[in-house]
């Protein structure tokens, strides 16, 4: 099949999904063509049967905001006409279902169509999607999509509850590791060898932005610290990570925090970690803590959002309100002080994530969903 594929090229969990997904789907003999501003991160190097198709976003000095949504319709428009494409699957409904649909429309116009899939993440739903500003738009597109997926049982009920979408089907279409990748035994131990092989290893993944409560996750660590020889290496970048390591010094950990910055492979990072935090305050899915699970590092995080799904408190993790991360740094020293049980924890960690997020059995379930609107 040929398969048309809109993300966030950017380091996030939405455009790392997608990246994964048409890389799987190439690998099982589909063409898969990726239309965005910027090559996705995760998608670096030459691999077959994948196309990058590059968003032109024109400038014109009238234009204070460049209306890339028009430009990605049109861009959508021509590579469907010229590879003849079979399908377009957006991922995050603000605005590439908005930009597909019209593209849809164009189509249309001409006598041809093509079918829309739209996978909802979660800020499109639970943040942006639910700002007046793009609420209406948004209900609109995800009414006009073919099919919708929504990436936890959570979301679903998120986007029927923020939406009354009744016209909508959501179907849950739960996000996927390649347990290969994410695969504790097959890295060196470059990381642990610099902190000092008998210190814990805490980690923290994400864009730092303010719904990951970054602050929490220093609070937590620094309770750790209290007991435990242990290091906060903190991966990624955004809006909170200068607070973050303000308030590392404020607590008197800052030798013991290592901000690392923007890495774009983490499965060698995570295969070196004892322990990942996310307390955040309402992750749809929370594709870093499965990636942490496969690799063995049991997470603490919060009971909120659909975290609870990924994450099985008591077996795989820890999960608390959100905000109480004075319990989150109890319940992470006691483990990482208790090796037997660190060790369980950290294989069914791994058995876990297989057993339901195995990228297989996962992009199975797409390509079935694509073949009900493609049938050949
Ligand atoms: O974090 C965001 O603002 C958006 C998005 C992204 O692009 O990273 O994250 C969402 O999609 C991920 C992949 O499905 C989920 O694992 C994240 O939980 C979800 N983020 C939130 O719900 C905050």
């Amino acid at each position: 099949m040929k398969i048309g594929i809109t993300c966030y090229p950017t380091y996030g969990g939405s455009g790392a999904l997608a990246t994964e997904l048409g890389i799987a789907l190439a690998d099982r003999g589909h063409e898969v063509h990726f239309i965005t501003y910027q090559q996705p991160f995760r998608l670096r190097s030459f691999r077959p049967r994948i196309f990058f198709h590059e968003v032109d976003v024109g400038r014109y000095p009238l234009f204070e905001y460049p209306p890339y949504d028009l430009a990605l319709a049109v861009r959508m428009h021509e590579v469907v006409l010229s590879h003849r494409l079979e399908l377009l699957h957006v991922h995050y409904a603000i605005p590439h279902a908005t930009s597909a649909w019209i593209a849809k429309e164009m189509l249309r116009r001409e006598g041809g169509d093509v079918p829309l899939v739209t996978t909802l993440h979660g800020t499109d739903i639970t943040i942006v999607g639910q700002d007046p500003s793009y609420q209406s738009i948004t209900r609109f597109s995800i009414e006009r999509s073919d099919r919708v997926t929504a990436v936890s049982e959570y979301l679903k009920a998120e986007t029927l509850r923020a939406f009354g979408c009744t016209g909508c089907a959501v179907e849950v279409i739960p996000n996927f590791v390649n347990p290969a990748i994410f695969d504790r035994a097959r890295y060196g131990t470059e990381l642990r060898d610099q902190v000092g092989p008998d210190r814990k290893i805490v980690m923290h993944v994400s864009n730092f932005r303010p719904v990951k409560r970054v602050l929490d996750v220093v609070r937590a660590f620094a309770r750790i610290a209290a007991t435990v020889d242990s290091v906060l290496v903190l991966v990624g970048d955004g809006p909170d990570r200068d607070a973050a390591e303000q308030e590392s010094a404020r607590l008197g950990v800052a030798d013991r925090t290592i901000s690392l910055g923007r890495i774009e492979k983490v499965a060698p990072l995570l295969a070196n970690a004892d322990l990942l935090l996310l307390p955040t305050d309402a992750e749809s899915f929370g594709l870093s803590a499965l990636e942490a699970l496969a690799s063995g590092v049991p997470v603490i995080g919060t009971a909120a959002g659909g975290l609870p799904e990924v994450v099985t408190h008591g077996e795989t993790g820890f999960l608390f309100p959100v905000g109480d991360h004075e319990a989150m740094g109890d319940a992470g020293a006691a483990l990482l002080s208790d090796p037997a049980r660190w060790a369980r924890m950290s294989a069914a960690a791994a058995a876990d994530a297989r057993a339901r997020y195995d990228e297989d059995r996962i992009v199975a379930r797409y390509e079935a969903l694509y073949r009900e609107m493609v049938p050949r």
